[in-house]
């Protein structure tokens, strides 16, 4: 049997891409998301190639997930790689004028979400034992600060430290944990964190040259299928033409 990989957030993005990359090297694919038409469009596209079961789902809903998980059809059961990449960042504006319905979207996504996929799939993991992976999605607003991260930002250190207390328990399965932490990538991302304003989206990624969903596909990928005794802790990837800025201070 082939190897199977489930990715949640596999609509748009980095999902999307990494279900095309696993496509590519023969991997048969548990694809997730909200969207249903957009998952049935990427079946379309890629079953000819692999096997490719879909699953309308949102991961805040931990009975949904448990469900999903449990109606597995014979052939996708033996989950070899977990993508938790399903995560948004919403209200980009300062924390004192955010909704707080906006900060426990994140949370309950970001936090809550990836928890639910992780413990609903980690007997399945532990089943398939050495170079079983969780490749979790963390991003650099998990270690750095910037104005308007907020919320997102703790919500990817929580991912972070989450996959780290994940390893020591986890050590002696084989079982092995990544947190991919990627700067700026032109994605959905910024329409979703501006809530559709493409003129906005456009202007941050236009005159530089940010990572693409396939960048980090191509990540996801390599950390998932290295030999079974390696497991990358971190990996923080920005584009070349990104980097940080002196602290702010504030004058009279
Ligand atoms: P996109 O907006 O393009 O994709 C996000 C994906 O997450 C979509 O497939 C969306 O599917 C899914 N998703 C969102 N909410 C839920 C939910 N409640 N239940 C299930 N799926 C959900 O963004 P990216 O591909 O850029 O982001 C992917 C991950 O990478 C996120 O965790 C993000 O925080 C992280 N990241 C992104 C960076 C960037 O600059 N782009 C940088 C660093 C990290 P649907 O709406 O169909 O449910
Ligand atoms: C997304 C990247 O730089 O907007 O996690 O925080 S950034």
């Amino acid at each position: 049997m082939g190897n199977i990989v489930f990715i949640t957030g596999a609509t748009s993005g980095f999902g999307r891409a990494a279900a095309r990359r696993f496509a590519a090297a023969g991997w048969s694919l548990v694809l997730s998301g909200r969207r249903l038409e957009r998952l049935q469009a990427l079946q379309e596209e890629l079953q000819g190639k692999v096997p490719v079961h879909i699953a309308a789902l949102d991961v805040r809903d931990a009975e949904a997930v448990r469900q999903v998980v449990a109606a597995l059809p014979e052939g996708f059961r033996q989950v070899r790689a977990l993508i938790n990449n399903a995560g948004l960042a919403l209200a980009p504006q300062p924390a004192q004028q955010v909704a707080l319905e906006d900060w426990h979207t994140m949370i309950d996504t970001n936090v809550t979400g990836l928890v639910n996929v992780t413990h609903a799939l980690l007997p399945t993991l532990i089943a398939s034992g050495q170079g079983a992976s969780i490749v979790n999605l963390g991003s650099v607003a998990g270690h750095w600060p910037y104005p308007g991260g907020h919320v997102y930002g703790a919500t990817k250190a929580f991912v972070e430290q989450f996959g780290y207390n994940l390893r020591c328990d986890l050590l002696g399965t084989g079982v092995r944990v990544t947190d991919i932490a990627p700067g700026m990538a032109e994605t959905e991302f910024t329409l979703v964190r501006t809530k559709g304003d493409q003129a906005a989206s456009d202007r941050l990624y236009r005159g530089t040259t940010p990572l693409t969903a396939e960048d980090i596909a191509e990540q996801i990928f390599y950390v998932a299928s290295l030999p079974a005794h390696i497991n990358i802790n971190r990996l923080e990837v920005m584009p070349t033409r990104q980097a940080w800025q002196p602290f702010a201070v504030d004058r009279d």
